[in-house]
């Protein structure tokens, strides 16, 4: 266990492991985020946010868009990547380039070389917003990683084992943080405490979270 996880000023570029192929890479977004910004602002006006249904009928907490050739979605009959948007009928908007490269910078530093999402699902956040325990495993390739972006109000991830009944360890996460899974660590459950008030000088009372994904089927 690492004891710095719970330092309250993670310092800019620092590599922390959560896990044994799981790293959060401290602030390696905050250079790009004019870019993922206006990236997120295009996103946004094509495919605009919507709270998602689950199967078991409830209406989620987070709200959430994707672009890339896939996008995830949920509703009465199941969870699934789907290449248009439901709400629309379109095709989702497309990776920007900046996502690409940060995404792919990323795996790279915490050793996955080559990642190339198909998918990217945005997650908005305010104040009380969480998100329960659960496993991403609607994804046909999982020896690639899942990269995520974290921008605008402080979290707190919740990094749990294999097993739902694993205690996860709490991480908190702030802006400009990305956070890397892989390997055997690409199943463990995890979670998002409910989101505390706040204001952040750029996204106000939000947190974005972009999670780069390879959806389909492996090359
Ligand atoms: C850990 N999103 O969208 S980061 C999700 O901050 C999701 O919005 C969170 O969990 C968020 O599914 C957490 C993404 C994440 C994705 C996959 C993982 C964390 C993971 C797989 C294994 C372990
Ligand atoms: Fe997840």
């Amino acid at each position: 266990m690492n004891l710095d996880l719970f330092a309250p000023d993670a310092s800019p570029g620092g590599v922390e492991a959560i896990g044994p192929q799981s790293f959060v890479l401290r602030g390696l977004a905050l250079p790009c985020v004019p870019q993922l910004l206006a990236a997120l602002r295009g996103i946004e006006a094509a495919a605009p946010f919507r709270h998602l249904v689950t199967p078991g009928g409830f209406s989620m907490s987070v709200a959430t868009t994707n672009c890339g050739t896939l996008g995830w979605t949920s509703d009465r009959r199941g969870y699934r990547y789907t290449p248009h948007d439901p709400d629309t009928g379109r095709a989702w908007p497309a990776l920007p380039a900046v996502f690409l490269a940060l995404a792919a910078e990323a795996a790279a530093q915490a050793g996955f070389a080559g990642f190339a999402p198909d998918a990217c699902l945005v997650n908005r956040y305010r104040p009380g917003t969480k998100l329960s325990l659960h496993q991403d495993k609607d994804e046909q390739d999982y020896s690639a990683p899942i990269v995520s972006v974290s921008l605008g109000l402080p979290a707190v991830f919740q990094f749990g084992g294999l097993a739902r009944a694993d205690r996860p360890a709490r991480v908190p996460l702030q802006h400009g943080d990305v956070v890397v899974w892989g390997g055997v660590d690409r199943l463990r459950f995890h979670g998002v405490l409910p989101l505390k008030q706040g204001r952040h000088a750029l996204l106000g009372e939000e947190r974005i979270n972009f999670t780069f994904r390879k959806a389909g089927p492996p090359p």
